[in-house]
């Protein structure tokens, strides 16, 4: 944990930096994995799940057996726990449905615009000691209400060759067509190629370890389409004197949890505020199962002191949170002022786990400073928006004249002919 006391603007570039990755190695190994991918299908699959997951299996397919045995094997409460998430992020992310407005931009020009799903995207869920079903939720709702017509997932076996109960179940529930038992980069691959089994998709979505990263990155070379460019998950917490240092605390270890690359970051203009949570931290974390992963994450964690708010907001501003929570006492204040964040939680209230489950919103958010440039995933991502135009004959008379001079102008005069002859045109 690294303690900064009222720390100089000057210092804050620094302080904004999220470590950078080697990535030559691992690109390589990628690359490879493509190419066996490739010329082998299916046979690589199982050749890598082997290698990569200790796993002996027949067959990459997930059965529509499997499939349906999964419900018996979670219980009533989880399902239940599912099905009242799986609500609200439906409702949530069903407002997002665009209505169509026929603009006439000038007389007789009709312009507009209309959304068509991307008609196959696979999804990517890790396996190992985390099954996140709640991605499942957060990736399969949108694309099923943007109409997607294949929705594929991919998902590393155990050793034993199972795949988690709960990712099956949320998977049929939430309308994916096909599931397949493979994971890393050829599963990336998979859905970028297709092999035998598996059908090529247009854009992948879901979380992975450096090879998926690297294996998203790599599909583009094939024409598809990646959800966003990613990086270990984070949060940024700016606490005042009415926070609630246990609150703070647990905000935080619950994104340290994630891994021990997790970047967490706790502001405060409290010193007793930042002194307890600090405490906190290390009386909550003892009873965490995944502590140590939580630990090595907080090592390399920044916890600051600044003078005010504006200070703190200005700081997370060039730091682009993954997610931002405000535990301030007036955070509407402040809302206009926060520029880039991936999803914001505000007040004392608001914790990150609401956003990550059940609140609506989508969990799959940009991350390493991304929140500048990109915006987390929500029905739009799983749509393209196609524009039409209607021009009457009186349209084009009036911006005939327009287009005739600009495409003079740039020598283009198939461009210009394209409207005088239909300006000169006798019926
Ligand atoms: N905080 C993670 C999402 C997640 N949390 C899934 C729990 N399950 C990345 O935003
Ligand atoms: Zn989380």
């Amino acid at each position: 944990m690294f303690i900064h006391r009222y720390p100089q603007k000057e210092t804050w570039a620094e302080l904004v930096q999220r470590p950078v990755l080697k990535k030559e190695e691992v690109s390589e190994i990628v690359s490879e994995i493509f190419k066996k991918v490739e010329q082998n299908g299916d046979e690589a699959l199982l050749e890598f799940s082997k290698k990569f997951d200790s796993a002996q299996i027949e067959s990459i397919v997930i059965s529509r057996d499997e499939i349906d045995q999964a419900e018996f094997l979670i219980s009533n409460e989880l399902k239940k726990a599912i099905q009242e998430a799986k609500e609200n992020i439906t409702t949530f992310h069903n407002s997002q449905q665009p209505e169509i407005e026929k603009i006439e931009t000038t007389n007789g020009v009709i312009c507009w615009r209309e959304n068509r799903a991307v008609e196959k995207i696979g999804i990517y869920i890790p396996g190992g000691t985390a099954p996140l079903f709640s991605t499942v939720l957060m990736l399969a709702i949108p694309a099923q209400l943007a109409g997607c017509k294949e929705i594929i997932l991919c998902t590393p076996p155990d050793k034993d060759g199972n795949v988690n109960p709960a990712i099956l179940y949320t998977a049929k529930l939430c309308g994916v067509t096909r599931m397949f038992k493979t994971g890393g980069a050829q599963a990336i691959a998979a859905m970028a190629i297709g092999t035998e089994s598996i059908p090529n998709v247009y854009k992948i979505f879901g979380p992975g370890n450096q090879f998926v990263v690297a294996g998203k990155e790599f599909a583009q070379n094939y024409g598809v389409a990646i959800d966003m460019p990613a990086g270990p998950s984070e949060v940024l917490v700016i606490a005042d004197q009415q926070a609630i240092p246990a609150f703070c605390a647990a905000d935080l270890l619950s994104q340290a949890e994630h891994g021990s690359d997790s970047q967490v970051v706790f502001i405060s203009t409290d010193l007793n505020v930042f002194n307890e949570t600090i405490e906190e931290i290390d009386f909550q974390i003892k009873k965490l199962p995944r502590n140590k992963l939580a630990e090595e994450s907080l090592n390399n964690s920044h916890f600051i002191l600044l003078n005010s708010i504006e200070d703190a907001v200005e700081f997370s501003n060039s730091y682009a949170p993954e997610h931002l929570i405000l535990a301030i006492d007036d955070f509407q204040k402040y809302i206009s002022s926060i520029q880039n964040a991936g999803s914001v939680f505000l007040g004392n209230y608001s914790c990150e786990s609401a956003g990550d489950y059940a609140s609506g919103t989508n969990h799959t958010l940009p991350t390493n400073g991304f929140a500048r440039n990109y915006s987390g995933v929500s029905l739009d991502s799983f749509v393209k928006k196609i524009t039409f135009q209607e021009l009457s004959e009186k349209g084009l008379k009036n911006l005939g004249k327009t287009i005739e001079i600009m495409a003079e102008a740039e020598g283009l005069f198939a461009h210009k002919n394209a409207v005088s002859i239909r300006l000169k045109y006798k019926k």
